[in-house]
């Protein structure tokens, strides 16, 4: 007997949902797009496709680790958790709770345990050392956007589907499949975008598949955008083509910042002509309808934060931010709460290199000092969920090096890998297939408004379900006992019962309680949050429920996004900030660089289709043939420089020998290098096979964009020369 289960693919921000068949043992046979799924309706990816092999892999952990000198030994799950236990109270007892620090990676945007768990562990932890990968990816768009609108998740979207002109900069979903723009086939979308006569720009140093798509395609040098973008902005104002829809605070303040970069002023910066500037800014505005997209090209250079925020000025000057068509406000099923106090960052500082908190974090590009540099609160011990920093953050070897003199560390994570190899306990969760989906980050920047559930398709077979162990850590931290769901569900319906308007005020909370649906705490938490949402049974707008999920298991087509001011601001003025100080400041910064000589040859990252950042190289159809580790580089440098076959880069912090990759889709003076890759030694056979260099050797995690601590991994200062030359930097 075969089954037939419907699933969301968790692999990446697009959602697709998946059908897959099984045979009786459990085994994939078979996976497609799901027709039926109103949103994805059929797409998939090779990786989506190759869920069950990444599912299946002999290399994934099915049990506990723990070791013993150099060796490790499989062993029980309680075993496992008393030697975390004993670990951490080692720990803290000598040193203290700041001693310890956690690692969160990309996949807890992806888990429900990473969504309904990574909060209370950080909480019950007790330490301000937090890390995520946010800091090597979006912190600039939360900065941005909190600053702006007064809340960091307050991210708006291309309105894909209805647009007529689409500026998009440092993104190529037809690799990536778009990211912080939840889009299933996004490359449909583009093609119907074009199809209904709209126009596409995309601005990129390197021709990508995406900028071939596209109308036009604009080269750009690398960490130049905020030039570009205020360049646009300062067009706006000359030709009195700025029309703010809504009510705004900081007007005269940017135009008077934008008087700083005029086209002509950044058109050698950027490589981008003057008049192309201006053109862009008149079409941005004469367009019916426009939206401006920047994504990961343009967060993870030295002025991430003012390019995101100068994207949001272009959407509000043109009077394209919150109407149709241009850049919007999702309203996702389990929306966020109120936040009461003005959003801000530096509520806190990291001890080495006095670093701000962002949305309670430090930057990932720290982790190392904070490891290395002895003194009260060094840190001593490392939880890391999903990650995989040696490869993923700024100078990852010496990451490599900082994990190898921890006392203690702890990893959940399904792979032995470059990162958890240095841990003294790994916790591997089960297999997607034995996993509840519920998108809770990813849904609230979707282009349309969506929900799906996808129930675990295997039973657990023993193992605890990855929230399980998050579950279990967070009460080993705290010290408590008792059932975490119950707890926090029972604080939130507390706090619902109390707040006007929740659709729940003066209610009975054991009887809400008792109300609640689902087989376990994760799905009762999400019921109660579907419920309290916006389109929930409780708030009385909708019919939600974990109920009416589990009855559409394509998910539920919740509407074209729609426009959300002033609902959505969150700041003290209850406007929205154009020109927040924070960002006002950092504009000398920018300034002061403009006159710079620009390095020779800078480096930047790419993504190709059948990869994930650094862990599906290990699954045999994904990796080969277009998808290997080489560094792209325009022949007329190949010529200038002398290269063939293989040539050393060094930068300011490492040195690597790389295969070239000649090719005119790269701007002269860029090459790039994709990240993720460096899989000597490892025991995952295949990746092994296809091991590739390590990028973020050559990342420096002393360059920053300052209001955000965000590492930068584009526009990387480097020399190139042919092996065997060796060069002094
Ligand atoms: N040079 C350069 N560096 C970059 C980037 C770049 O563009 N250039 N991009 C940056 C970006 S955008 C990101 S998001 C980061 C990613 O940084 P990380 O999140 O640190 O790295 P990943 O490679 O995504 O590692 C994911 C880890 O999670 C594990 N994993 C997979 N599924 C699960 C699961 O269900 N549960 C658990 N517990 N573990 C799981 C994998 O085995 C792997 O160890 O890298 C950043 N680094
Ligand atoms: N197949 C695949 N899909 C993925 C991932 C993956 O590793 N592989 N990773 C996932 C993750 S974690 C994320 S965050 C998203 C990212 O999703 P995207 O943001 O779409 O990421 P990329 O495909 O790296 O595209 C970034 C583009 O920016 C360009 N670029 C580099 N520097 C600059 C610059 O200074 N200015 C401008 N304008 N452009 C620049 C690069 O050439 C590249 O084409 O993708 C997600 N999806
Ligand atoms: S595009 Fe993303 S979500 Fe869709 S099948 Fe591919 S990896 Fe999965
Ligand atoms: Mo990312």
């Amino acid at each position: 007997m075969t089954a037939t289960v419907h699933r969301t693919c968790p692999l990446c921000e697009a959602v697709c949902g998946l059908t897959l068949t099984l045979d009786e043992g459990g085994h994939v046979t078979g996976v497609r797009g799901d027709k039926d799924d109103p949103f994805s309706k059929g797409f998939i990816c090779p990786k989506g496709a190759s869920l069950g092999r990444l599912d299946e892999d002999p290399d994934r952990l099915r049990r506990p680790l723990i070791r013993e000198g150099d060796l490790w030994r499989e062993a029980g799950w309680d075993e496992a958790f008393a030697a975390v236990e004993r670990g951490l109270g080692r720990v803290t007892e000598r040193y203290g709770r700041q001693a310890v620090a956690i690692y969160l990676g990309n996949p807890n945007a992806h888990t429900m345990a990473g969504a309904l768990y990574a909060a209370p562990l950080i909480k019950a932890l007790g330490t301000r050392n937090v890390f995520t990968a946010a800091t090597a990816d979006q912190m600039p768009k939360h900065v941005a956007s909190g600053l702006m609108f007064g809340h960091p998740l307050a991210v708006p979207v291309p309105d894909l589907d209805r647009t007529d002109f689409l500026l998009m900069l440092g993104a190529n979903p037809l690799e990536s499949n778009g990211s912080l723009c939840t889009a299933p086939d996004f490359p449909g979308r583009l093609k119907a975008l074009r199809g209904r006569g709209g126009k596409v720009v995309v601005v990129d140093p390197r021709r990508t598949r995406t900028a071939a798509l596209a109308d036009e395609h604009v080269f750009v040098r690398p960490g130049t955008d905020a030039y570009l973008l205020f360049a646009m902005v300062h067009t706006l104002f000359a030709e009195d083509l700025a029309r703010p829809w809504h009510e705004v605070n900081g007007l005269a303040e940017v135009r008077e910042a934008a008087k700083h970069f005029p086209p002509e002023a950044v058109a050698r910066r950027t490589g981008v002509p003057a008049g192309t500037i201006v053109r862009l800014a008149r079409e941005l505005a004469g367009a019916r309808t426009a939206a401006v997209y920047a994504r990961i090209g343009t967060c993870t250079t030295e002025f991430g934060t003012l390019a995101q925020w100068l994207v949001d000025v272009l959407n509000v000057l043109t009077g394209n931010l919150d109407r149709p068509g241009g850049a919007m406000f999702p309203k996702p099923a389990t929306e966020f709460g109120a936040r009461r106090r003005p959003y801000t960052v530096g509520r806190w500082r990291s001890r080495v290199r006095g670093l701000p908190e962002a949305n309670g974090e430090l930057p990932v590009a720290t982790l190392a000092d904070e490891i290395e540099t002895p003194g009260e609160g060094q840190v001593r011990m490392l939880v890391t969920v999903a990650g995989n920093p040696v490869l993923s953050a700024p100078h990852g070897d010496r990451l490599d090096a900082a994990f190898g003199g921890l006392d203690f560390m702890v990893s959940v994570d399904p792979y032995l890998n470059e990162t958890t190899r240095h841990a003294d306990v790994v916790l591997p969760p089960p297999r997607v297939l034995q996993s509840g989906h519920y998108d809770f980050a990813l849904l609230g920047f979707a282009v349309r408004n969506y929900t799906r559930y996808s129930r675990p398709a295997l039973p657990l077979d023993g193992r605890p379900s990855e929230a399980q162990i998050l579950a279990r850590l967070a009460m080993i931290a705290s010290g408590l006992e008792g059932d975490l769901d119950e707890f926090l569900i029972g604080e939130m319906l507390r706090k619902a019962a109390q707040t006007p308007g929740s659709g729940v005020e003066g209610q009975d909370v054991a009887e809400l309680r008792a109300g609640l649906e689902g087989e376990t705490g994760g799905e009762r938490r999400l019921d109660l949050m579907l419920r309290l949402g916006p389109y929930g049974e409780w708030a009385g707008k909708g019919d939600l429920s974990l109920r009416k999920l589990l009855d559409h298991p394509h998910g539920l087509d919740l509407g074209a996004l729609e426009p959300r001011l002033p609902e959505v601001l969150k700041t003290a003025s209850g406007l929205i900030e154009l020109a927040p100080p924070q960002l006002v400041e950092d504009v000398e910064r920018l300034r002061g660089r403009l006159e710079e000589e620009p390095p020779d040859i800078v480096l930047i990252g790419r993504r190709h289709l059948r990869s994930n950042n650094s862990w599906l190289h290990n699954v045999g159809p994904l990796v080969g043939g277009s998808n290997t580790c080489t560094l792209q580089i325009n022949p007329a440098d190949v010529d200038r420089l002398g290269l063939t076959g293989q040539a050393v880069v060094t930068s300011a912090t490492g040195t690597l020998t790389v295969t070239l990759e000649p090719t005119d889709t790269i701007m002269p003076g860029v090459v790039s290098l994709p990240h993720g890759w460096g899989h000597e030694g490892s025991t995952q056979q295949v990746a092994a096979e296809h091991a590739g260099v390590n990028a973020n050797v050559l990342t420096d995690e002393s360059a920053l964009d300052i209001p955000s601590g965000n590492a930068v991994f584009n526009g990387v200062p480097v020399t190139i020369s042919p092996t065997g030359v060796i060069t002094a930097h």
